[in-house]
């Protein structure tokens, strides 16, 4: 069994500005207030002052013998009114950004993470053509901001999720249950991308550019039963599959029976990745109900190994069977997320050996892996879930803000910087 990681394999870490900076306001603060979140009283708030605390914060990279760092800029925090630029917080990007190149950390920016500011909301959403001037007027400044920097760029992070939980089950802002908003957002979101490609390439030739999908894998309820099964593949070939389809061939194609049908040619779209970036976490098992959303999703503790905090089944298997999977993109593949919320911090070091493991095994099997960025390197705003579940390599004391190490820090440093994958 390989054991070795190339000494070009990227390790990394991630995290998100809302879930860690503090001091946001957008349409997540204001879903916040209207009591939305599992306890309506949760606030994100100061999140855990990783804006003031960057450049201790980058000392935690470091330590983790991570070469790349994952993280995203606040559109809302950038452009507060409408085509109003906030010079501060441009420059506070910058100088963050420019730290991290100088302490030999690259970055990997993301430009949208689930959050948009609340003019957005009310002028135009993801599902109306009005959001397209405004998101290149964004990808414009945010090409600017990082002109020179040599920074890899995910125009969006997980967008089926975002678009799925905001527009089709409204749970997530903007809290609407239309399918055919859905499925104009699912379009805008793909010609968005493009757009910030374009604008990204204005400034540099030399773009390395992708998106962060959300891989699941899904398996039937039960396992003979044709419509759960017929449920299975519809997640698999819509959720995981439909925009990635769209980004290398240029054909958008979705169809989810009675629920979304859409067919777009997106001009651009074809080949304009130059990584695929996954996000990889759990296994759910489907079952079809005889009424919308016509399916119901739970988890399953099949290998014994307990479910995470939040009830997520550990499933390292699913891991390399979504590895494999995307063989069919022929793109180089950077793993832009997996962890596990971990509230005491001792099942950390195991669940990464796992997952590393995995991802050998599919290196062994021809995918071209080439990146591994741990979710998180703090414990975060875990968004409707709030503060309980927590990702952190470090563990965040909320009340103090203070950083402490996991024992996963030890592990992933030795591995990170010996490129040999031990057990802990
Ligand atoms: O915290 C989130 C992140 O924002 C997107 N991917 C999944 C993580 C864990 O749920």
């Amino acid at each position: 069994m390989q054991n070795r990681f190339p000494d070009d394999f990227t390790f990394g870490v991630a995290t998100s500005a809302y879930q860690v900076e503090g001091g946001i306001e957008n349409d997540w603060s204001q879903w916040e207030r209207m009591g939305k979140l599992k306890e309506p009283d949760a606030r994100c708030g100061r999140a855990v002052e990783h804006w003031e605390r960057f450049e201790s914060d980058l000392g935690l990279v470091q330590e983790l013998g991570a070469s790349a760092y994952r993280l995203s800029l606040e559109w809302a925090r950038l452009e507060p009114r409408p085509g109003e630029f906030d010079a501060a917080a441009v420059a506070g990007y910058r100088q963050r950004l420019e730290a991290m190149r100088a302490r030999g950390i690259r970055p990997i920016v993301t430009l949208h993470h689930f959050t948009n500011p609340l003019w957005l909301q009310d002028r135009c959403g993801w599902h109306t053509p009005q959001v397209l001037p405004a998101w290149r007027r964004y990808a414009k400044l945010c090409a600017e901001l990082l002109d020179g920097l040599g920074a890899a760029v995910i125009t969006f992070n997980e967008p089926m999720v975002f678009v799925l939980g905001g527009y089709l089950q409204g749970v997530m802002p903007p809290g609407v249950k239309d399918a055919k908003q859905a499925a104009a957002a699912i379009e805008n979101v793909a010609r968005a991308h493009v757009i910030a490609r374009e604008e990204l390439l204005l400034r540099s030739k030399a773009l390395t550019c992708g998106i962060s999908q959300h891989l699941m894998v899904f398996a039937p309820a039960r396992r003979w039963n044709p419509f759960d099964q017929a449920l299975t593949r519809i997640a698999e070939e819509n959720f995981n599959h439909g925009l990635l389809r769209a980004l290398t061939t240029g054909e958008l194609s979705m169809r989810m029976p009675a629920v979304i049908s859409l067919k777009a040619r997106i001009d651009g779209a074809r080949d304009s990745m130059e990584f695929l970036g996954i996000n990889y976490y759990t296994r759910s098992h489907l079952k079809f109900v005889p009424r919308p959303p016509f399916a119901e999703f739970g988890f399953r503790d099949v290998h014994g190994r307990g479910l995470t905090d939040i009830g997520w089944e550990d499933y390292p298997e699913g891991f390399l069977q979504v590895l494999k999977d995307t063989k069919r993109y022929r793109l180089p593949v950077w793993v832009t997320e997996n962890g596990i919320d971990d509230r005491t911090g001792q099942r950390r070091p195991g669940f990464i050996h796992r997952h590393l493991q995995a991802l050998l095994a599919a290196r062994a099997e021809g995918v071209d892996v080439r990146a591994y960025l741990h979710w998180s390197l703090l414990d975060n705003f875990e968004w409707l879930e709030a503060w309980g579940p927590r990702f952190g390599l470090y563990r965040v004391n909320l009340e103090t803000m203070e950083r402490q190490k996991t024992p996963a820090v030890d592990y992933f440093r030795q591995v990170a910087t010996s490129r040999e994958l031990t057990a802990p």
